[in-house]
C-alpha cells in the first residue's frame, strides 16, 4: 500500500483541531502508521518549501509553520496520496471545497490547517524527511477488511 506524510500546521495546533483532523483520518480508514510531535525550524522549511525560498512570503510561511510545534503523520492506504490530498482540498481555504480540512476549517491560504504531500515521489521523501524507519509501524488494523474489498487488498 502506499503511504502519504501529512503535517497538522501551527494553524490547527493553536486552534486545538488536532483531534478532529486525526478524527477524519480514522474515520476515512487511512491507518496511521507514525506520528509525533516536533518542532519545526528555518532549516528544515528551506528543504520542505524549497519551491517556495524565493517568493516574497516566505518568511512568514516560516513564521506560522514555527509558532507551535506541529504533529507530522504517517498515513497508509490504497492510494492514500490522493485520497488524503482530496480531501485536504485547495490551497486557499477561502476557495476549498466544503467538506474538506482547509473547506471546512479554514479562511486562509496561508494558516491552511495541514500539508499533504502531493505525489507518490514527493512522499517519500517528505516521509524519509521527518521520520527515521523505526518510528514507522507496519501493522494491519483488524477491520482492513470492511474498509475495502477483498479484490482491493
Ligand atoms: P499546498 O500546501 O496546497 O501543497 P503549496 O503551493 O505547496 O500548497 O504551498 C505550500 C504552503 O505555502 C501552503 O499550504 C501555504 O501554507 C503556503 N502558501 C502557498 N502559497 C501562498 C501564498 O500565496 N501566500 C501565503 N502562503 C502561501
Ligand atoms: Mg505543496
Amino acid at each position: 500500500m502506499e503511504q502519504t506524510l501529512v503535517i497538522i500546521k501551527p494553524s490547527a495546533v493553536e486552534r486545538r483541531l488536532i483531534g478532529k483532523v486525526v478524527g477524519r483520518i480514522e474515520d476515512k480508514g487511512m491507518i496511521i502508521s507514525g506520528m509525533k510531535m516536533i518542532q519545526l525550524d528555518e532549516r528544515i522549511l528551506r528543504e520542505h518549501y524549497a519551491h517556495l525560498v524565493d517568493r516574497p512570503f516566505f518568511p512568514d510561511l516560516v513564521k506560522s509553520m514555527t509558532a507551535t510545534p506541529v504533529i507530522v503523520m504517517v498515513l497508509t492506504g490504497i492510494d492514500v496520496v490522493n485520497v488524503f490530498r482530496t480531501m485536504t482540498g485547495s490551497t486557499n481555504g477561502r476557495k476549498a471545497a466544503p467538506g474538506t480540512l482547509r473547506g471546512d476549517f479554514c479562511m486562509s491560504g496561508q494558516a491552511n490547517i495541514v500539508h499533504a504531500s502531493d505525489s507518490p515521489e514527493n512522499a517519500k521523501i517528505e516521509i524519509a524527511r521527518f521520520f527515521s524507519p523505526n518510528e514507522i509501524f507496519n501493522y494491519a488494523p483488524v477491520d482492513m477488511s470492511f474498509f475495502y474489498a477483498d479484490d482491493e487488498l
